[in-house]
């Protein structure tokens, strides 16, 4: 192999046995499965890359953390240990757990929409952001740059807002109106593709100029420092840490799904800066939602484990396997002619099911019918991004085109090996080259939020 591609940081110590089960029983099970890989049970899946969140492995200083976890319901050490860890690195006065991402997003965003009418901007919103704004009221406007759109077309921060379109945004409705911006880094929907510093900075200026909060949904937040360090003019010398802290000086409040570079199997943070009224009310929120503020849906044992995580989570070493990791994977679907966002980003391969099956209609889900492929040829269990994912308009309930109908062949962190990506890379392959065969979805049962989880469907002949 290539040696640009950097081996891994560690060495194995449990394994996890996994086995492919035949090709004719896989066929029977995603049937059943009403043709949604979600249904599938974990145990029939050969190489799981249905997602990045929660399903990495926790290193030998993680696992001995957990022996140490204050489980007290009030006022846990776990709780001021974790705390002075997301202080340290956020440099934020205020702290909240929560049992995750979604637990975070569903205290916080209600408390900045006081009235009817509301949007939240984002360069894209992570489909629960994008419910927790709607069932607080508000509505979700994404405001990326247009190179985003064009997968073939390389530009180092595909993440990026759109800055004109920001300000037009915020003129046209009132900055009234806008309950706040969300800089969601890096950008999952596009391919988790990073946000440049620059053009963090130049948001966040907008959003200062017309007094609108600014939150930052950093999923992700030291895999987008780490592309600002390898890609961005000027902070070649700066450590992941000091990139990050750049980052977080710009925002009023940090909302982190801790499953992702928290490099643990659940949990969630809310910080925020220093708007003591904010923090009380999200206080307020909490207990009822999630639970007591120093655990917040979180167990002692697991906020230990995120402690020590959050800080692994940010050394270079650790990371450039993993940004190569996933560069890998895509270099060899891009050397046999398979279409995807390029350059890849940090979690995930994002392959181009509409460039795949330009024959298959945006409401009839392209890039299932490519997930639905490639789960019968090699066992591999990837994920829709695409019309499915982003359900109905609420105005309109029609169907919500987008250019980017993606597979998504999320890589969980220190979890398989490059042998394994040559397995899904070899699958992707024959399931490429065999595209015309490629069928559309229609529904059996479609629920009515968040419908990609719970959804059946059948293929249309
Ligand atoms: O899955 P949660 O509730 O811990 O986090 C929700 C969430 C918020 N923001 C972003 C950018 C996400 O990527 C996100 C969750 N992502 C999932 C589950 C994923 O598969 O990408």
């Amino acid at each position: 192999m290539n040696q640009n591609y950097k081996a891994e940081p560690y060495r194995i110590k449990m394994v996890e046995p996994i086995r492919e089960i035949p090709k004719t029983k896989r066929i029977k099970l995603l049937k059943n499965a009403g043709y949604n890989p979600f249904a599938l049970k974990s145990e029939d899946v050969y190489i799981d890359l249905l997602t990045d969140s929660g399903t990495g492995a926790m290193s030998q200083a993680q696992w001995g953390a957990l022996m140490q976890g204050d489980e007290a319901y009030a006022g846990s050490r776990s709780f001021y240990r974790l705390e002075s860890v997301v202080k340290h690195i956020t440099n934020y006065q205020y702290f909240i757990p929560a049992h995750q991402g979604r637990g975070a997003e569903q205290v916080v965003l209600p408390q900045f929409v006081h009235k009817k009418g509301m949007s939240f901007i984002s360069n894209m919103h992570f489909d629960t952001t994008r419910a927790h704004v709607e069932l607080a009221g508000a509505r979700a406007i994404d405001c990326v740059i247009d190179e985003c759109f064009d997968t073939a077309k390389h530009h180092p921060f595909k993440g990026n807002f759109n800055l004109e379109k920001l300000k037009r945004i915020i003129e046209d409705k009132g900055s009234d109106n806008i309950a706040g911006i969300i800089l969601t880094i890096t950008n999952n929907s596009a391919g988790g593709q990073p946000v440049s510093m620059e053009n963090l900075e130049a948001t966040a200026k907008i959003a200062r100029s017309y007094g609108i909060p600014v939150i930052i949904d950093g999923a992700r937040f030291s895999e987008n420092a780490y592309f600002v360090k390898m890609r961005e003019e000027g902070y070649q010398d700066h450590s992941i840490l000091e990139i990050a802290q750049e980052v977080f000086a710009m925002a009023d409040v940090f909302l982190m799904s801790a499953k992702k570079d928290g490099l643990v199997n659940m949990g969630g943070i809310i910080a925020i800066k220093d708007n003591e009224q904010l923090f009380k009310k999200v206080q307020g929120a909490i207990v009822p939602m999630e639970g007591f503020p120093t655990y917040g849906g979180m167990s002692g044992r697991d906020m230990e484990a995120l402690a020590v995580g959050l800080q692994e989570g940010l050394e270079e070493d650790y990371l450039r396997h993993r940004i190569d990791q996933v560069r890998y994977l895509g270099d060899q679907l891009r050397e046999a002619g398979v279409p995807i966002q390029y350059p890849t980003g940090g979690h995930a391969v994002f392959v181009d099911a509409k460039a795949i099956a330009p024959h298959i209609p945006y409401d009839q889900f392209p890039a299932q019918s490519v997930v639905n492929a490639l789960y019968i040829e090699s066992g591999v269990r990837a994920v829709e991004i695409g019309s499915l994912l982003l359900g109905r308009d609420p105005d309109t309930n029609e169907n919500i085109d987008t250019p980017l109908q993606f597979m998504r062949l999320t890589i969980p962190r220190r979890t398989y090996t490059y042998n394994h990506l040559k397995v899904v890379a070899d699958g992707v392959i024959k399931v490429f080259n065999d595209r015309k065969k490629l069928k559309g979805l229609t529904f059996t049962y479609e629920p009515q939020i968040l419908r990609h989880f719970t959804a059946k469907m059948q293929p249309i002949k």
